[in-house]
């Protein structure tokens, strides 16, 4: 594939409401936007997540744009490719960066779809019309929770998920289950606990949860495997899966019951439907993660959701769940508790220029 130019983007906008967990409250997203032309002025996109700071995964902003601009790009650029597909192959002297990776993968794929004119999603099979609707409640007072999930409720978003903490987990999950004793819940605890608390843990299963997500150290797969087997809820592995290999050996320890993926944290389309497929042969349920982000990478996900392993609703809300105002047109609309799947070709969506103008901080055009 020959590309004209690729250009980064910052971005940066208040959340309107701070996101907090026991490692860190976000209430500021900064993210980059990637943009792959064509001789022909088309132009995919691509959205880079990681964080400002390096709580959540290793890569930062600063890491991701350095990555971009030294390696990815320039390599990219030399075209040494005929189809998307071969991105992973062109890029696997470059070690991890995996976040890096998936924003350049992202918008070359939807390159790719709008020279083909097609919905993204079907170039991998996706065969839904709309996609099931989840959401998040980060905080840190059991009021402020409470109020979040009523007003989320008015969307009829299909599946809870309530940040929790050792400090926290047993106040929370009972109030919300006095008031909503048959909501689809589930608990995030992003590393909060130890082998150790398993005790503590197994108390949990009272609560009628989906599954805990993500209840050990981060970067763990053995002692995931070790709780399971002392818990009732099923364990979601989030952090845990960086790739198909970790997906592999998650399930062949029998290390958790679901997992969710997170095209942007394991590097991009190709892998993240390899792990899809690798759980629907294994008949593990996947659902699609999210990571506060805006419209571009929202609509990635969408296509993504479409494939049929995804039957448990993902962290895929609304733009004005995040947003006052989102970069992409139309914005992302949870009604009924489904979104409706786009069917323009690439990602479905066009981009919101005055709001991306708006909110970029700093632009760079490469060629
Ligand atoms: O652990 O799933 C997580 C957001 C940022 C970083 C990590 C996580 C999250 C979420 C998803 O919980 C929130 C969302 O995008 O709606
Ligand atoms: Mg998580």
């Amino acid at each position: 594939m020959k590309l004209s130019s690729i250009s980064l983007r910052l971005i940066t906008a208040p959340l309107k409401q701070p996101f907090k967990t026991h490692l860190e409250m976000v209430s500021e997203r900064e993210v980059i936007v990637v943009e792959a032309k064509d001789q022909d002025g088309l132009i995919g996109y691509g959205e880079a997540v990681p964080f400002t700071s390096p709580w959540y995964t290793e890569e930062t902003v600063k890491t991701c744009f350095h990555m971009l601009e030294d390696f990815l790009i320039p390599l990219t650029l030399a075209g040494q490719f005929k189809h998307p597909n071969e991105l992973p192959s062109l890029w696997s002297g470059i070690r991890r960066n995996a976040m890096a990776k998936s924003a350049l993968d992202q918008a070359i794929w939807d390159l790719y779809a709008k020279q083909k004119g097609f919905y993204l999603g079907q170039l991998f099979g996706g065969e839904r019309s709309e996609v099931a609707a989840g959401v998040v409640v980060a905080s840190d007072n059991i009021g402020d929770a409470m109020r979040q999930i009523d007003d989320f409720s008015a969307f009829g978003y299909q599946r809870y998920k309530i940040k929790i903490n050792p400090k926290n987990d047993l106040e929370f999950l009972s109030e919300i289950r006095r008031t909503y004793p048959d909501i689809p819940l589930m608990a995030d605890a992003n590393s909060a606990y130890k082998l150790g608390d398993t005790s503590h843990l197994q108390k949990l299963d009272a609560f009628k949860l989906m599954m805990i997500e993500q209840p050990l150290r981060h970067d763990d797969i053995v002692e995931h495997s070790v709780l399971q087997k002392q818990l009732q809820t099923p364990i979601c592995l989030d952090e845990s899966i960086n790739s198909y290999h970790d997906a592999k050996n998650a399930l062949l320890l029998e290390s958790c019951g679901v997992i969710t993926i997170k095209m942007a944290k394991v590097g991009g389309w190709s892998e993240a439907v390899k792990i899809h497929d690798l759980c629907v042969e294994k008949n593990v349920p996947v659902w699609c993660g999210g990571m506060i982000e805006f419209g571009i990478s929202r609509a990635h996900n969408i296509a993504l959701a479409t494939l049929n392993g995804f039957i448990i609703p993902g962290d895929i809300s609304s733009s004005s769940r995040y947003w006052e105002e989102d970069i992409i047109e139309p914005e992302v609309i949870v009604e009924s508790g489904v979104i409706q799947v786009p069917e323009k070709a690439g990602i479905g969506f066009a981009i919101n220029e005055k709001r991306l103008n708006q909110l970029t901080t700093y632009s760079k055009v490469y060629r």
